[in-house]
């Protein structure tokens, strides 16, 4: 399988001698999981070369126990370094939580949180090089040293932002309360309805070095099957990234994070919810919007399952295909994201798919 000859982008004018430029606005898991795929699928002979750039959410970020964890870039370089379990989707490999069973005997809060003893390495390291002075972004790049991804990753601003979720509270006077996302998802696991989405920091936040680069440089900008509200929601609301993706001369596609009605993994049928968004693969797509039409998608990807939306994701401005959406393994993940660099082949074509 090879990458299309002729750069897809209307008027990106690729020359011949240089690598082809994805990238990726991506959250956690299932973002890493598709990056995966993607890898894969660019590590096939004969592919093109091509050089991917991963902007990651970092409003999921908690500091904890005096320490900056940053689950979205973590599970991204662990996952693409190798380091990731499998299983969870999260965290290191053979991890233990001696650390975390020692702080519950001191009764120290949280304890709902998986603090792995492995993973707490990479919370020392990065806490004490931001305490040093150093922005996230140079933080990452020191600990991709270690993990070498193969992609190059930013954080999507090098400032703090923070996802806070409302939810009832009869305790509380005005019966609401605001939660840390990972208090919603990993204490709560999303079982009590979401009611407003508060992304704290996130109007004074700036891009981070290289981010709008990343953006206006692209031959295609992708949007993979994260969390539209939480995950890429977030990146695109950080001043200036919308714009950027709207203006941006490459090809935008992505990839629906939900399948026929409910999402493959996380909450993002929850949040959606909240935002009153309807729950489908249609649903996403008009959330995020045709770019022709104020919004920053040019072509929209959904399971065969949801064959059924696709005229409607048409009729909205979005060039629209149904292709197999579950990530059950590599091969499959690469097939999808082959399918979503001949979209956006297609797209910087015609224009429209
Ligand atoms: N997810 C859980 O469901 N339970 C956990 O205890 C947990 C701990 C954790 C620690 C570090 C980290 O990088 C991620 C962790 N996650 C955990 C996943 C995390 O909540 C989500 O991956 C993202 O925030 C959403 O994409």
């Amino acid at each position: 399988m090879t990458i299309p000859a002729r750069p897809p982008g209307p008027s990106s004018e690729r020359r011949a001698d240089r690598p082809l430029r994805i990238t990726v606005l991506s959250g956690g898991v299932g973002g890493a999981r598709f990056l995966q795929g993607l890898l894969h699928l660019l590590g096939q002979p004969g592919s093109t070369p091509a050089e991917v750039t991963v902007v990651a959410n970092t409003g999921d970020d908690i500091w904890l126990h005096g320490l900056k964890v940053c689950p979205d870039l973590d599970t991204v370089m662990y996952t693409l370094g190798d380091g990731i379990d499998q299983e969870r989707g999260w965290g290191r490999t053979d991890e233990t939580w001696h650390a975390k069973e020692e702080l519950a005997a001191y009764g120290v809060e949280p304890t709902w949180f998986g603090l792995g003893d492995r993973d707490l390495a990479t919370h020392l390291v990065r806490t004490r090089m931001l305490d040093a002075g150093y922005p996230l972004s140079a933080v990452t790049a020191a600990l991709c040293e270690r993990w070498r991804p193969g992609v190059r990753l930013l954080p999507m601003s090098d400032e703090r932002v923070e996802t806070h979720i409302v939810v009832d509270d009869p305790e509380e006077p005005s019966g609401r309360r605001a939660l840390h996302f990972q208090e919603y998802w990993v204490r709560l696991h999303a079982q009590v309805p979401a009611r407003a989405v508060v992304p704290v920091g996130l109007d004074a936040a700036r891009p981070a070095p290289g981010v709008l680069e990343a953006v206006e440089g692209a031959d295609v900008v992708l949007l993979p099957p994260s969390n539209p509200v939480v995950s890429v929601g977030t990146i695109l609301g950080v001043p200036g990234v919308r714009e950027a993706v709207r203006r941006a001369p490459a090809p935008v596609v992505g990839l629906s994070p939900v399948v026929a009605g409910s999402h493959v993994r996380g909450m993002a049928a929850q949040l959606l919810a909240a935002l009153g968004v309807e729950v489908s693969a249609a649903g996403v797509a008009g959330h995020y919007g045709a770019r022709a039409r104020g919004g920053v998608l040019d072509g929209w990807l959904v399971d065969t399952l949801d064959e059924g939306d696709v005229e409607r994701v048409r009729a909205s401005g979005i060039a629209c295909r149904a292709v197999p959406l579950m990530m059950t393994d590599h091969d499959a993940t690469a097939a999808m994201a082959r399918a979503a660099l001949d979209l956006a082949h297609a797209v910087g074509e015609q224009g429209h798919a």
